[in-house]
Parts: C-alpha cells; sequence; structure tokens
C-alpha cells in the first residue's frame, strides 16, 4: 500500500541519515539520499488517527523508507511509521533540518537530549535566525546550515512532484565540522550542489530573493511573474537597499546589482509558481515572515539602522495572517 502505513515498532534502525520534517523539501531530499544509497529516515510528527492533523513537536515518529516506487516525475512513498526510540536516534549521524524556520527549535528541542553528541545538524530552510537560536543549545554538536532552490511540489501527504533544478548550497557554521565522507554523500545525492567556504553570504542572497518575491506576492494574492510590473519596482529597490546597507553592517558585503538580477531571474523562471508566503496565507498557516523580513529588521534595529519597507512588509503580513484565521 502507498501512502501511510500502520504504526509499528522496530528494536532498531540503523540510519545514517534522518530527515526532521516530512514537507515537500525534507520529503524530496529523503529521496534524492535514499536513491543515492543512504540508510535514510523521516522524522514527522504523528498525525491524529481521528483528524489526519499533525499533532504537535512532541508525538514524533520514526518513517524508514524500505522502499520507493518513482515513475517519471513523481515519487511515491511507502511510509510506514515507527516509534522513535533512542537506539535509533542514537545511530543517526547527520539531522538535516527541514521543517519551516519558525518550527525549527520547537521540533529540534525534544530530540536534542536523544541524538548521539557527535550527531551533526544541518538547517535547510528559507529565512534566517533560528541557527542563532540553536547554536547555544547544541551540547558541542557541529551545525551547517543550506539553502535550496530546488523545485518541489507535494501532491498528497507521502507524493511530490520535483518541479526544478535549483542551486543547493551548504556551509559550515560552528562546532565540529561534518565529515567529509558525508559531505560528499550529500553532495552526490542532490543534484547541483555545493559546499561553500561561507555559507551566511549564501543565506543573505537566498534571503534577499524571498524578502522581495515572498510578501508581495502574499499581499497581492499574485504568482511571482507578476512581480516584473513596473508598479512593484521601487518596492523591490527599496527591499533589497535596506538589506544591502543591513548585511554590510552585519560584515556581509553583498553585490546590489547582481542580487537584483538575481531576484528578477527567479521572477521570471518561477512566473506562473506561487511563492510559499503566498500558499501560506492562502492555506491559513503561518508564514516566514519574521524569519525573511523580520530578520533584516531585527538586525537593522541591533545596528540602530531603519528597514522601513521590510518592516511595513512584515507588517502587512501579519496584519493579513491575523484577518485569516490560521488552522
Ligand atoms: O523560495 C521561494 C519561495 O516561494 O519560498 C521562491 C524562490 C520565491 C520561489 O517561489
Amino acid at each position: 500500500m502507498f501512502g501511510q502505513g500502520a504504526s509499528s515498532t522496530v528494536e532498531s534502525q540503523v540510519t545514517d541519515i534522518a530527515i526532521l520534517g516530512a514537507g515537500a523539501v525534507g520529503q524530496l531530499i529523503c529521496h534524492q539520499l535514499h536513491s543515492a544509497g543512504f540508510a535514510v529516515g523521516l522524522i514527522a510528527r504523528e498525525t491524529s488517527a481521528s483528524t489526519s492533523e499533525a499533532t504537535d513537536w512532541q508525538d514524533l515518529v520514526f518513517c524508514p523508507l524500505p522502499s520507493t516506487d518513482a515513475d517519471t516525475d513523481s515519487v511515491s512513498y511507502r511510509v510506514p511509521t515507527f516509534n522513535l526510540d533512542s537506539t535509533s536516534l542514537q545511530q543517526i549521524r547527520l539531522l538535516i533540518v527541514c521543517v519551516k524556520a519558525y518550527q525549527v527549535i520547537g521540533a529540534i528541542s525534544p530530540l536534542l537530549d536523544k541524538l548521539s553528541p557527535q550527531c551533526h545538524i544541518l538547517l535547510l530552510h528559507n529565512g534566517m535566525g533560528p541557527h542563532l537560536a540553536l547554536a547555544p543549545k547544541l551540547q558541542g554538536r557541529g551545525l551547517s546550515l543550506g539553502t535550496t532552490s530546488q523545485g518541489v511540489l507535494r501532491q498528497s501527504r507521502w507524493q511530490v512532484k520535483q518541479t526544478g533544478q535549483g542551486l543547493t548550497q551548504f556551509g559550515h557554521f560552528t562546532g565540529p565540522a561534518l565529515s567529509q565522507a558525508l559531505r560528499d554523500g550529500l553532495l552526490n545525492a542532490i543534484p547541483n550542489s555545493e559546499w561553500v567556504e561561507a555559507i551566511i553570504p549564501s543565506l543573505w542572497q537566498k534571503l534577499a530573493v524571498n524578502a522581495a518575491i515572498n510578501p508581495l506576492t502574499a499581499l497581492h494574492q499574485c504568482p511571482n511573474g507578476a512581480l516584473a510590473q513596473a508598479q512593484f519596482t521601487q518596492t523591490i529597490a527599496s527591499i533589497l537597499d535596506e538589506l544591502v546597507e543591513v548585511a554590510a553592517h552585519d560584515g556581509i558585503a553583498l553585490d546590489r546589482q547582481m542580487l537584483e538580477e538575481r531576484v528578477y531571474r527567479v521572477i521570471e523562471l518561477t512566473a506562473a509558481n506561487f511563492s510559499s508566503m503566498h500558499q501560506d496565507v492562502a492555506h491559513h498557516r503561518p508564514t516566514e515572515i519574521e524569519q525573511i523580513s523580520g530578520y533584516i529588521c531585527d538586525r537593522a534595529s541591533a545596528h540602530g539602522l531603519s528597514a522601513a519597507t521590510n518592516a511595513q512588509m512584515c507588517q502587512a503580513i501579519k496584519q493579513l495572517s491575523a484577518i485569516t484565521p490560521q488552522t
């Protein structure tokens, strides 16, 4: 049977890599690692049998992938769920956290005391900020960060479709470095991926894309391509001006012209897509505004700067979310 299998328990499960978060990106990365031969498992929230809604981050279950069924452009998983036991958690050498930015701390906290002290953690989400909150809680573990522009759509609970092969970048942030073998394995498994010496500038560049596109598409309820219209030029320019200035005060030199070109390239390449924030607002889900525009505002105020346009985006999205009740 494909789809959600019945819950059962296992004595132990040998797992090199676990993915925390079974959203579209988590499932895609899981599939890519599994296809490359890794013993990989997916850690997800238990879904309530009565409502199919995800429960809270205390009720995590382990979903190893015994087999995949790939047709040409979509992937289904046979997913029995296993109770998370301490033996399986101790065997994980790399935990890739693929939950939404605002979920990172809540999702990883119940696991931190149970993971091996050698387990390396890799955060992969839109926006910035959770790495700063997580760093002091690592208990000596290494932390890497990443950003991905792979396009992926969730078609049903356990079915995802890859819609684009955008760049994925990883890099070290703090603590012991990820082993060379796991680094090589990751790069080999994930198409169009690279390990960069300085990951923070790459995260700022991706932040610029999300800060320019996500709030505007959510506020104007439009696909990404609509932002090529002249009415948005000035707002996008201000968002980028502020971001470049704040990043410079954080010690990160960004090429303003190159950023703008990148934003408009993404707008063109993803013209028909609806941004993740547009989708979150449309489905009454929490958004990543605090970790996107909000992060720029936080860093601005840390340096005594103003980031008026990003603050305006933040405010407007929060107002929009307040009038569209979240589920
Ligand atoms: O990352 C994205 C998102 O929607 O979150 C972009 C690049 C804007 C593509 O839609």
